[in-house]
């Protein structure tokens, strides 16, 4: 189902106001369309448009205006099999960072409207990508309870014109609105672009498995009745 939701804020402080009620699609038609999403974030310094489709085939159009940012997307988009249009226009003549994190908490906002209340899903994920030299884990539990462990080591590196550090600043972003509990693990690597990229291809994976739905799961996949 489609949500339309805008948020219009603060830095790290924007929240979506509700999503419109939309009439109940009858069962069939909800699972043929998928979910989806739709997130404007606009604030003085970023302007991020996000278009979400949680059950696609892995297209993506991607124009963040950081080469190396559009490039993990895609890969992310690639190998989790979501569709996802990124279009963001942000201040990068003070530096990336606005950008990157903003992309961050659009996209995670994107998932957290597209899942719902997470109903009949998996919940839990995880995947260890290799890419020569690179082997990188990612975890996840769409528990509603943001955590992040970033066991990575990327000090002040640099891909291309790209600050490595900045993906702990997305992902962090990322969790806090997706609602997750994310572990990301660096087993071994020397070259940071292979790290980061195994990292993406990581998270998608893990977040494609947590995200499917099983028939085996009725309501939420929690004892506590709610995620
Ligand atoms: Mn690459």
């Amino acid at each position: 189902m489609q949500r339309r939701a805008k948020a219009r804020g603060t830095r790290g402080g924007g929240r979506a106001a509700p999503a419109r009620k939309e009439k109940a699609a009858p069962r069939g038609e909800q699972r043929r369309r998928g979910r989806g999403a739709v997130v404007t974030r606009a604030t003085r310094e970023t302007n991020v448009q996000i278009e979400l489709q949680v059950d696609g085939a892995g297209a993506s159009r991607v124009s963040t205006g950081v080469p190396f940012l559009d490039h993990m997307l895609e890969i992310f988009a690639r190998h989790g099999f979501f569709d996802l249009t990124v279009t963001g226009t942000g201040d990068l003549e003070v530096d990336t960072h606005h950008t990157v994190e903003d992309v961050g908490l659009t996209l995670g906002q994107a998932f957290r409207d597209a899942l719902g209340d997470k109903a009949g899903i998996r919940r839990f994920g995880e995947a260890a990508v290799p890419l020569d030299e690179a082997l990188v884990s990612v975890v996840v539990d769409l528990s509603g309870r943001p955590y992040l462990v970033y066991d990575v080591a990327l000090p002040n590196t640099r891909i291309g014109s790209f600050d490595g550090e900045l993906v702990h600043d997305f992902l962090q972003a990322f969790m806090t609105q997706v609602g997750m509990n994310l572990h990301v693990t660096c087993h071994r690597g020397r070259n940071p672009h292979h790290i980061v990229e195994a990292t993406f291809k990581g998270l998608a994976r893990a977040l494609d498995h947590a995200t499917q739905r099983d028939p085996r799961v009725r309501g939420v996949l929690s004892t506590k009745g709610t995620l």
